[in-house]
This record gives C-alpha cells, sequence and structure tokens, in this order.
C-alpha cells in the first residue's frame, strides 16, 4: 500500500467515522428508552449492561487488507458492518429475544443479517444473537444509512465469551486442545446455568403475578 495513499485514507476515514458515531448514539437511546420502558411495566430490567464500540482506522484498513476489500470509502462502508458495534448483555435468555424483537420492530430499523448462535452454537462453543442492521443517520446536509453489529447475549454467555476471546488472542489464535476442550466444557455449564436461571425466573415471575392476583382482590373487601 502507497504510504501517502494510505495517509489520506486514514483522515478521511476519521470524518468517515463520525456517522457511525451517530449511528451508535441513536441505538444506545432507542436501548436506554427500551429498558426504562420495560423497567416501568414489568418491575424488572432486563438489560444488565450495554457497551457500545467503534472500529479504529487501523483496525478497518487492516480488515480491508485482510479481506481484500478495495481500499476505498464507499468498499468500506459496503463491505465491513461492523465498523459500529454495540453489545447488549441480559439477565436471561428470553430477554434476549425480546430486546432483540423490541428493537427489529422498530420502524427505521433495517434487519440486513441475522447469526443465531444461540439455536446454532459454533463448534468452540460460541453462544450469541448477532444482528446486522441498518439505521439511517440525519446529517446537516444528507441522510447517511450505516450499519450497526449488534451482539445480543445473557451474562453467563458473555463471561464465557471474554475467557475465550482473551485466551484467543494470547495463544495468538492457535488455542491447546487441552484448553478447547475445557472451553467446550465451560460453554455446556454455561448452557446449563442459563437454563436454570431462566426456570427460576419463570417460576418467580409466576409467583409475583399470583401475589398481584391477590393483592387486587384484597382491595375489593
Ligand atoms: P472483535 O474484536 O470483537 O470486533 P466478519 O469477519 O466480522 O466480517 P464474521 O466473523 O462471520 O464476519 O461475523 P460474526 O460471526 O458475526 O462474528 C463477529 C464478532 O462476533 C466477532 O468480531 C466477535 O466479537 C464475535 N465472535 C464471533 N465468534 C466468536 C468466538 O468464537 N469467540 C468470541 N469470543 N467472540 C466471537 P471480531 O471482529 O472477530 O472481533
Amino acid at each position: 500500500v502507497d504510504i501517502n495513499h494510505y495517509k489520506s485514507l486514514k483522515e478521511e476515514l476519521t470524518r468517515f467515522m463520525m456517522c457511525y458515531k451517530f449511528g451508535l448514539s441513536e441505538i444506545n437511546t432507542k436501548i436506554d428508552i427500551l429498558k426504562q420502558e420495560f423497567q416501568y411495566i414489568n418491575e424488572y430490567n432486563p438489560i444488565e449492561h450495554v457497551r457500545s464500540r467503534l472500529k479504529t482506522p487501523e483496525s478497518i484498513l487492516k480488515k480491508a487488507i485482510r479481506k481484500k476489500i478495495d481500499l476505498s470509502l464507499t468498499s468500506f462502508k459496503q463491505e465491513i458492518k461492523d465498523i459500529a458495534g454495540i453489545r447488549i448483555t441480559c439477565s436471561f435468555l428470553s430477554d434476549i429475544y425480546i430486546i432483540s424483537d423490541m428493537l427489529n420492530s422498530q420502524k427505521d430499523i433495517k434487519l440486513i443479517e441475522t447469526k443465531d448462535y444461540i439455536k446454532n452454537p459454533k463448534e468452540n462453543g460460541y453462544k450469541s444473537l448477532h444482528h446486522i442492521i441498518e439505521i439511517p443517520v440525519f446529517m446537516s446536509d444528507r441522510i447517511e444509512h450505516v450499519y450497526v453489529e449488534l451482539q445480543i447475549r445473557t451474562i453467563a454467555m458473555d463471561f464465557w465469551a471474554s475467557l475465550e476471546h482473551k485466551i484467543f488472542y494470547k495463544y495468538n489464535k492457535d488455542i491447546p486442545k487441552r484448553l478447547t476442550n475445557e472451553l467446550k466444557e465451560a460453554a455446556a455449564a454455561v448452557a446449563e446455568l442459563d437454563k436454570k436461571m431462566e426456570n427460576i425466573h419463570i417460576e418467580v415471575g409466576a409467583l409475583k403475578e399470583q401475589y398481584n392476583e391477590k393483592d387486587d382482590i384484597s382491595h375489593l373487601y
């Protein structure tokens, strides 16, 4: 890559990145509204935490080179769909799909692609629900549509993924077989825990409803 071309491209990229930053703000606001409203209606908070990140210009360029993508902003915009990323961590498995449906039913969000690694976990045990969505960003003189990668998972899945990610990079993508097996076992334990927590959550929900009904009746006397 020609060094001058690389430098000017890097500058252009910094401006280009602004749209993605605004896109992330929009989605973060949407998530915050859902969270507050859900808390108000259901008396519990389905979202444990939300993290968003923008790819750095360097990592966009690296990915473009690695994937043999044309080094132009138009190509980056079309081909690199994880420039903006948001990760939502939920308490319970069912919350993942509730949050996902709530976001995807919003009119300005267009669902481009889904990878459900919960229904179809990866070979290494990785689980998470991934969506690529497209949203409009209203700039001063134009509307830009940007892609955002959305990852939704439980706390337990997130715990597993962050450890696996660390190990993956520590061993430079070549994890020893013993650790691979242990990670798979840990992934099975994660699935078991998520199932157990979901069942308890359902039971508590049913109990809460019973109490509420009793309360309602007692008001009549
Ligand atoms: P980072 O540093 O988190 O951004 P792509 O190569 O992105 O065009 P891909 O890989 O088919 O397309 O997309 P996919 O499968 O939806 O995965 C994208 C992101 O999911 C990854 O981004 C990770 O964040 C996460 N992910 C996917 N597989 C695994 C896994 O096996 N373990 C862990 N810990 N995370 C995973 P990046 O860009 O790889 O990394």
